[in-house]
């Protein structure tokens, strides 16, 4: 017997994501349950950030392509500045590079502690056990009975920010689930805190004002350079001694996720955080690189195009960026989402923090990452293969947020001080570029094509669009509708696993779709 499964909206990820699974009645360790035959990944909404960006002054760009998101804003700032440099062929300064490099980084620290507590922790941590232990019933009650009235006026979704949930398996140990909700709420400061971080050098947050083709626009005053030390401290302090161990005692006690939601098991990195003021792309914290069928290769970005195959778009199907469209067509036959498919070789690839490990570890250049990332499997007792998990990519966005909080500190250690944040330049009468960066979520890149000093085209190729991304023209499903394929679910009415799953690539569905 075949079943439709559909989870809509997919809860606590950023956006409009709805999951449908095929299912099939099937057995595992003696129980009884579904498998997962077949699964689809929705975008449900259309932007259209690029249209907007075409007639405008190149300079706009950088500033509106910060709206796609509130979460990553430092990114598409980053991936705009970096496309705008190629066009003016320009580059940073020594400070900007900097300043740069340490907003992004903050934007990093922030999005990944936001993900592990805000929206995946509540996947794991018994938050009914502890509402209940508190001796506040009464609290559960008020939840339950204001869910039960938004249902019944039909005017919101039962969305309370705790319950519902599904029933399935949390954290027993009842010590345990009340120091991760402590965190809970701890985690939140510590957000305001790398926020701040951005700011200071960024000028305002979440969408920087001060970050431009060349640099940044702040002067990095010795005030400045400690006031984002002394907040680099204490969210350093955080991570290390609260996070990543969280990480760790999550990843112990449902160890059995790592071997749930493999994916496509290739992957794509573009490279991020330039080491060198010659912005020599290799030299970057964090190299680009690809890891296809186990094999590493270095990046060739005239390999990467978007397939519509299954997207609501007009255009012809396999357009490399530089050539890209976004011409919505809402009753295309056979669509299924408002996500392109991007491919790179026609192969689907995995982007984000575990992509980011995985390449930089079997990249030579990085042998730093392997070393590790070693010492982490031993002491879990795991063979690398097992990193391409649920549990696998919580590890490796825990293990890169130590890594970029360090290197923070090198980076404020070379800045000059009071010296020249930006270099000068011109905006030319035409030309073009594109701009590479890795965005919390993975691999970022923007396309610019000037014309009569404005922009003529803008794309953007995004990490959720290639993680969430729909079937391609060969057919092939994207990272995610393969990592939730072949999954056991014990019960379909509390689908857990789904969301588990889904959960551990942080979707950001309002970027997918830009
Ligand atoms: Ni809206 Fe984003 C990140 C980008 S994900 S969060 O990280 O780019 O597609
Ligand atoms: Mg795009």
């Amino acid at each position: 017997m075949s079943n439709e499964l559909t989870i809509n909206p997919l809860t606590r990820i950023e956006g409009h994501l709805a999951v449908h699974a095929e299912t099939e009645e099937a057995e595992a360790g003696g129980k009884k349950g579904f498998r997962v035959k077949e699964a689809k990944c929705e975008g449900e909404m259309f932007r259209g950030l690029e249209k907007i960006i075409e007639g405008r002054d190149p300079l706009d760009a950088q500033q509106i392509m910060q709206r796609t998101c509130g979460v990553c804003p430092i990114s598409h700032g980053i991936a705009s500045i970096r496309a705008q440099e190629m066009a003016y062929q320009l580059k940073p300064t020594h400070n900007g590079r900097l300043l740069q490099n340490l907003i992004l980084a903050a934007n990093h620290l922030h999005s990944h502690v936001l993900h592990f507590y805000h929206l995946a922790a509540l996947d794991f941590v018994d938050i009914k056990a502890i509402l209940q232990y508190a001796g506040t019933d009464k609290l559960l009650n008020k939840l339950k009975s204001w869910v039960e009235q938004a249902v019944a006026r039909k005017d919101i979704l039962p969305a309370a920010p705790f319950l519902p949930r599904y029933e399935r398996d949390y954290v027993q140990d009842l010590d345990v689930n009340m120091t991760l909700l402590s965190h809970y709420v701890r985690a939140l400061e510590v957000r305001r805190t790398c926020d701040e971080m951005g700011a200071i050098f960024g000028a305002h947050l979440p969408h920087s004002t001060a970050i431009v083709p060349g640099g940044c626009t702040q002067v990095p005053t010795i005030e400045r350079v400690l006031a984002y030390r002394t907040r680099l401290l204490e969210a350093t302090a955080f991570i290390k001694d609260v996070y990543l161990p969280d990480v760790l005692a999550v990843a112990k006690t449902f160890k059995a996720y790592f071997d749930i939601g493999r994916g496509c098991g290739s992957f794509l990195c573009f490279g991020a955080f330039p080491m060198d003021d010659a912005n020599t792309p290799e030299n970057q914290f964090f190299r680009p690189g690809t890891v296809i069928d186990g094999k590493w290769a270095p990046l060739d970005v005239s390999k990467v195009a978007e397939d519509v195959a299954s997207s609501w778009y007009a255009q012809p199907s396999g357009l490399h960026p530089d050539k890209g469209e976004a011409n919505a067509a809402p009753d295309k036959p056979g669509a299924y989402s408002w996500i392109k498919a991007p491919r790179y070789a026609g192969r689907p690839l995995e982007v984000g923090p575990l992509a980011r490990v995985l390449t930089n570890y079997h990249d030579a250049g990085a042998a730093w990452v392997k070393k590790e990332l070693d010492a982490v499997l031993t002491s879990l007792d795991l063979p690398l293969e097992k990193m391409a998990s649920v549990m696998g990519r919580h590890l490796a966005r825990g293990l890169e947020t130590v890594w970029v909080a360090d290197q923070c500190m090198k980076w404020l250690s070379e800045i000059e001080i009071d010296g020249p944040p930006a270099s000068d330049f011109k905006i030319p009468k035409s030309g073009s570029g594109y701009g590479l960066t890795e965005a919390p979520r993975g691999a970022l890149g923007h396309w610019i094509t000037i014309e009569d000093y404005k922009v003529k085209r803008y794309q953007s190729v995004v990490p959720t669009t290639w993680n969430c991304s729909p079937r391609d023209d060969r057919g092939q499903p994207g990272p995610v509708e393969q990592a939730l394929a072949g999954t056991f679910i014990e019960d379909p009415a509390q689908p857990i696993e789904l969301g588990r799953i889904v959960r551990s690539f942080d979707p950001c569905l309002a970027c997918a779709v830009h």
